[in-house]
């Protein structure tokens, strides 16, 4: 029985343009439930963890933007995930910006001790509050699933890290702030930048990826950042970057992964309706969502 669960996560407290917290409600309006009802034996939408957010900026100047509330959300949705990993159906997340990540890889790293990571994005997510430019949490959760950050949120549940750096691809990379790019070559990490996907082309890059996490891997977790597609593909997005993957090659990459049957969860993150033309970017979400889960065109 294929049964997968949908778990809201509204939160727009990692970084500073509101309508982030629209984004669940976007994808399940653009049709989640109707893309994918013929995937899966059953689908269970388990509705948004309350953020009860306040209408102003809270902690407008911190080096680490709403850090207690990003941590205590952050444990309600990793523990959200955990259970639906225990009922043995498929943790889909919906976000809600980028930050969401430190929980659902918290609540996966309980599962998966070796767990893998696919983070598609036209970002790093690797800063600290040290080499942040903004302050914005948003683009910290990789760093801090690998250990490194505030032990508030690299020690969730009493330990550290939640994800070896050796267990990460990063695809779809073209804005890497000097801090991260010195993280990526001290750990090692395996990054597909735009240059990778250019020359290469999204097949090879998704062998590669497939290859490199199979085998040495007990589940594959996918954070989809929708800032990794191309802006014209994806307008509604807090920090858009030009030049990125176009929606056939993203779709490629979808189905590659749905054929080589890796991923164990999934998260779609950063849509922002107030940005967005028509729903585009949360229409896109789904339709990838439904590629990801193996369904064909013919
Ligand atoms: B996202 C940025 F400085 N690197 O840290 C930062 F460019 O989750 C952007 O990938 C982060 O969308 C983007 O604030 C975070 C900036
Ligand atoms: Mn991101
Ligand atoms: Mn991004
Ligand atoms: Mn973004």
């Amino acid at each position: 029985m294929r049964k997968l669960s949908i778990i809201g996560m509204p939160m727009d407290l990692g970084q500073m343009r509101r309508g982030v917290d629209m984004g669940p409600s976007a994808m399940r309006y653009a049709g989640i439930c109707e893309n994918l009802s013929k995937l899966f034996d059953a689908i269970d939408d388990k509705g948004d963890i309350a953020i009860g957010r306040p209408e102003v900026m809270i902690d407008p100047d911190s080096n680490l933007r709403n850090l207690q509330l990003v941590a205590e959300k952050n444990v309600e949705l990793a523990k959200a995930v955990s259970k639906v990993v225990e009922e043995g159906s498929f943790p889909l997340v919906l976000g809600g910006d980028h930050s969401i990540a430190i929980g659902t890889l918290a609540g996966l790293a309980k599962h998966y001790k070796k767990l893998g990571v696919i983070w598609f994005d036209a970002h790093g997510d690797l800063n600290t509050a040290e080499t942040s430019p903004t302050g914005n949490i948003h683009g910290m959760p990789l760093a801090i699933s690998i250990g490194i950050g505030h032990e508030l949120l690299t020690n969730m549940f009493g330990y550290s890290p939640k994800v070896k750096p050796e267990h990460v691809v990063i695809i779809g990379a073209r804005s890497l702030d000097e801090g991260e790019r010195l993280l990526i070559k001290e750990k090692g990490i395996k990054v597909f930048t735009m240059h990778e996907l250019d020359r290469l082309g999204m097949t090879k890059v998704m062998e590669e990826t497939i290859a490199y996490l199979k085998g040495k891997t007990d589940g594959v977790h996918l954070s989809f950042d929708l800032d990794g597609l191309d802006p014209s593909d994806a307008p509604g997005v807090g920090t858009p970057v030009t030049g990125g993957v176009s929606y056939r090659e993203s779709h490629l990459a979808m189905e590659m992964l749905a054929e080589a049957d890796i991923i164990t969860s999934a998260e779609f993150v950063e849509v922002n309706p107030i940005l967005d033309e028509k729903n585009k970017t949360a229409a896109a979400a789904v339709k990838l969502m439904g590629s990801l889960f193996g369904e064909k065109l013919l």
